[in-house]
């Protein structure tokens, strides 16, 4: 497992315990990695976007003089420590073993850590038992993790993460895009969020997909769109079609339910989820990622559009936490922002259904009285998991949707 760098210090820098070190990206997230130390750095073992490897030594960070060179800040939590007084916590007469930034992410979550069976060498906690446990509270279901590959944190709060101090965040350019044409073949190892689209669509193509495409007139909810654009903008939110189109879903999913669910490895058996927790397609420099917004069954459109914004911020900045980008129970895949009509969605497993949309655009169509108007008109595909359901159901629940989109005043009638 390797980690992509971008770095806050250089050589000769001081440092304090929680500065900012740099930032990693690994395949499921971006995490800043903090100084466990105050003190001078004294050596930096890579260059910026250069590959760190798991269980190297990141950094050395000289503490005092007269003790020399302090202990390298690791840049995973396996390895045990030397530092007893790091990793060992009383609670209740037993020993619990976890690193600080174990226990960071264990505190921020509200997660006690006598509740978590550790899985690492001497029941050590690691962070993955951390994220396991979170895991499994929230319904999310984690990718598994080889030994030793390091978990990125979940987020500290609801809010975006500040900027390191004194340092301007830079968005990472896409390592995939040749800004210099070489006129050479060139070979780079796929990392970050490109690696988990491998790992994620290698995994849906187990699955059988059914398709169903339809068109939506939008001519009404273009128009109310712009009513609500100027008030959400006031409380501070910008209101796109998303959070419509989001909303408009959930009400559906409360129809068909089977459409937010997921079958387990064996299918043996199908999970209905709870929570409405749906996941948006994001196209950012670091590649594309699917972060949710939770709970849309009881979230007004303003709601979910404040969430989005938040997602969105983040997305962009290339620092989504694992809780935002696990859990999803179902997509929505916003293509249409960039261009084109119909499309083929791929499932995200363990969900069972994605739709995808096209862009909006202005076309003749005949209203009631058979006379041709300028109507406001998206396509969507849907793709859904035939081993569970049907088609009938899937084109029943596309219907549903469209009609709450057509005729936006009707959505009213089902918002709590
Ligand atoms: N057709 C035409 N215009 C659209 C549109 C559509 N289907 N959807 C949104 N728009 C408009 C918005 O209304 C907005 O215009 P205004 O400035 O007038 O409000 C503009 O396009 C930009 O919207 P946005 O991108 O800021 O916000 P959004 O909520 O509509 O979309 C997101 C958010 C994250 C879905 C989008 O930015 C994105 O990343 N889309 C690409 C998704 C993707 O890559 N899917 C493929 C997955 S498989 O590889």
């Amino acid at each position: 497992m390797c980690l992509e760098c971008k770095r806050y210090i250089k050589e000769g820098d001081s440092v304090s315990q929680f500065d900012s070190i740099c930032e990693v990206q690994s395949d499921k997230a971006s995490v800043t990695i903090t100084s466990r130390y105050d003190g001078i750095i004294r050596k930096l073992h890579y260059n910026l976007d250069e590959i760190a490897y798991v269980g190297k030594p990141l950094v050395d960070i000289e503490i005092d003089a007269s003790k020399g060179v302090a202990p390298e800040e690791d840049v995973v939590e396996t390895p045990p420590m030397s530092h007893e007084e790091h990793t060992h916590q009383e609670i209740k007469g037993h020993k619990t073993l976890a690193t600080p930034a174990v226990r960071r992410l264990a505190m921020e979550n509200n997660i006690k850590l006598s509740e978590v069976v550790g899985t690492g060498k001497d029941n050590r906690i690691l962070k993955e038992d951390i994220l396991n446990y979170l895991a499994k509270q929230t319904g999310a279901i984690l990718p598994p993790s080889p030994k030793g590959e390091i978990i990125p944190p979940l987020p500290k709060s609801e809010t975006v993460p500040a900027a390191p101090k004194d340092k301007a965040r830079k968005i990472p350019l896409p390592v995939s895009r040749p800004l210099v044409f070489s006129g050479k073949d060139k070979t780079e190892p796929i990392t970050g969020f490109h690696k988990a689209m491998v790992k994620t669509m290698s995994a849906a193509l187990k699955i059988p997909h059914f398709g169903y495409c339809d068109e939506i007139d939008l001519t009404q909810l273009v128009q109310l769109r712009e009513e609500l654009k100027p008030l959400a903008q006031i409380r501070g939110v910008k209101l796109s079609f998303m959070p419509f189109f989001i909303k408009a879903a959930s009400l559906g999913l409360l129809q068909y339910p089977i459409l937010n669910a997921s079958l387990d490895e064996s299918c043996q058996n199908v999970t209905y989820k709870a929570s409405h927790n749906i996941g948006v397609a994001m196209d950012t420099e670091q590649g594309l990622i699917v972060p949710n917004v939770k709970n849309v069954q009881v979230c007004s459109v303003f709601e979910i559009a404040s969430e989005l914004n938040r997602l969105q911020a983040l997305g962009s900045a290339g620092q989504l936490g694992t809780n935002d980008l696990t859990g999803g129970t179902f997509t929505l895949s916003n293509i249409g922002t960039i261009g084109g009509t119909y499309t083929k969605p791929v499932i995200l497993p363990p969900e069972v259904a994605i739709g995808a949309l096209g862009k909006i655009q202005v076309l003749p169509r005949f209203n009631g009285k058979g006379e041709v108007f300028k109507a406001q008109i998206m396509n969507v595909s849907w793709s859904a998991d035939h081993r569970i359901i049907d088609g009938a159901t899937m084109a029943r629940f596309s219907n549903l949707w469209k009609s709450y989109l057509e005729n936006p005043a009707s959505m009213l009638l089902d918002l709590k």
